[in-house]
């Protein structure tokens, strides 16, 4: 069972925690279009908040693999008025970005988080900012811009090969004074990635989140509706399963992934995986021996990075 730290400045539960996503793009792979309206993309962060998302992110550059950049004007005017807004209604924000200028905006409308897909490679101010400002910060495995990144999916161990470039992705941003106590890892599933990697990288998940040592990172996983579980599920023509309908199999995984330790799950239909989280938690708890466990709080504490409260997976 991994060893879970809790950033400061986001929730602890003592479980697993659900992130809800909310893409104001047109075009994402999973929900593009939905929530293009700032309008409508602040209801669907207010109902995933009220589904039981912990944290809500939202991101208004599509990262689906192919997918070009689009420029900086473009990302702010997309995500500044939802960010703002869900921030006022007392949301816990974080920002899908790989621009200094969009998180800079985010943070200072009262966003609570970095989810960084580049890992601190697109904009090197960045890691930067992060190191002024505190908040805590996500750094995504991937090999490069979305455009091309399916060409560089080639690993003798993905799994070896992920924790060591994630590592240096870690030296790196700690390099530009980022402090190691605000830094969640991701594998980044689907990221210049093919199904049987992202298979081998979430059943062998310990070996990530060992990265950080005795103090172990938190790691956020992000595998709801993408296409390595189309195709697990694809129909008897070989026709993958649509994205909309993977939301039982991302359930499922996220069971799995919290039950291994993961620190959040990334999803997009938040109440299945709200139970699923807590599913984890109370199973973890039952097998604790008696008189060990904290009922559905979570497991015994240890102490964690930069002497934080740490739960057992
Ligand atoms: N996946 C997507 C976007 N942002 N962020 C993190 N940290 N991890 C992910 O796996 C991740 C991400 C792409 O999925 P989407 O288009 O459905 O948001």
């Amino acid at each position: 069972m991994l060893q879970r730290a809790h950033p400061s400045g986001l929730p602890d539960r003592g479980r697993c925690l659900v992130m809800g996503v909310v893409n104001v793009t047109p075009d994402s792979f999973s929900d593009g279009g939905a929530w293009f309206a700032a309008e409508a993309a602040v209801s669907h962060g207010l109902q995933l908040a009220a589904e039981g998302a912990d944290i809500v992110d939202v991101g208004g550059e599509s990262t689906r693999p192919g997918a070009g950049r689009v420029d900086e004007e473009e990302e702010l005017r997309r995500v500044a008025p939802v960010i703002a807004e869900l921030a006022r209604a007392g949301l816990t924000v974080s920002v899908d970005t790989m621009r200094a200028a969009v998180a800079e905006f985010a943070i200072g409308a009262g966003a609570r988080m970095v989810n960084d897909v580049s890992g601190g490679r697109s904009d090197p101010r960045l890691p930067r900012l992060i190191a002024e400002a505190g908040v805590p910060y996500a750094i995504m495995h991937s090999r490069g811009p979305s455009r091309d990144m399916q060409e560089r999916a080639v690993y003798d161990d993905v799994v070896r090969e992920v924790r060591d470039e994630l590592r240096q992705r870690v030296d790196a941003v700690t390099a530009a004074g980022v402090d190691p106590s605000v830094i969640i890892v991701d594998p980044g599933v689907g990221f210049a990635k093919l199904p049987r990697h992202n298979w081998t990288i979430l059943a062998r998940l310990a070996e990530i989140s060992c990265l950080g040592g005795e103090s172990p990172f938190p790691v956020l996983i992000g595998a709801s509706r993408k296409s390595f579980l189309g195709r697990l599920l694809a129909d008897a023509d070989g026709e993958p399963r649509p994205a909309a309908q993977r939301d039982d199999a991302t359930v499922a995984l996220s069971t799995l992934a919290a039950a291994a330790g993961a620190w959040c799950v990334r999803v997009h239909a938040v109440a299945g995986n709200a139970d699923a989280v807590r599913v984890a938690a109370r199973w973890h708890d039952a097998r604790q021996p008696a008189g060990a466990g904290l009922g559905g709080n979570g497991g015994p504490g240890g102490k964690g990075r930069a002497g934080r409260e740490m739960k057992s997976g």
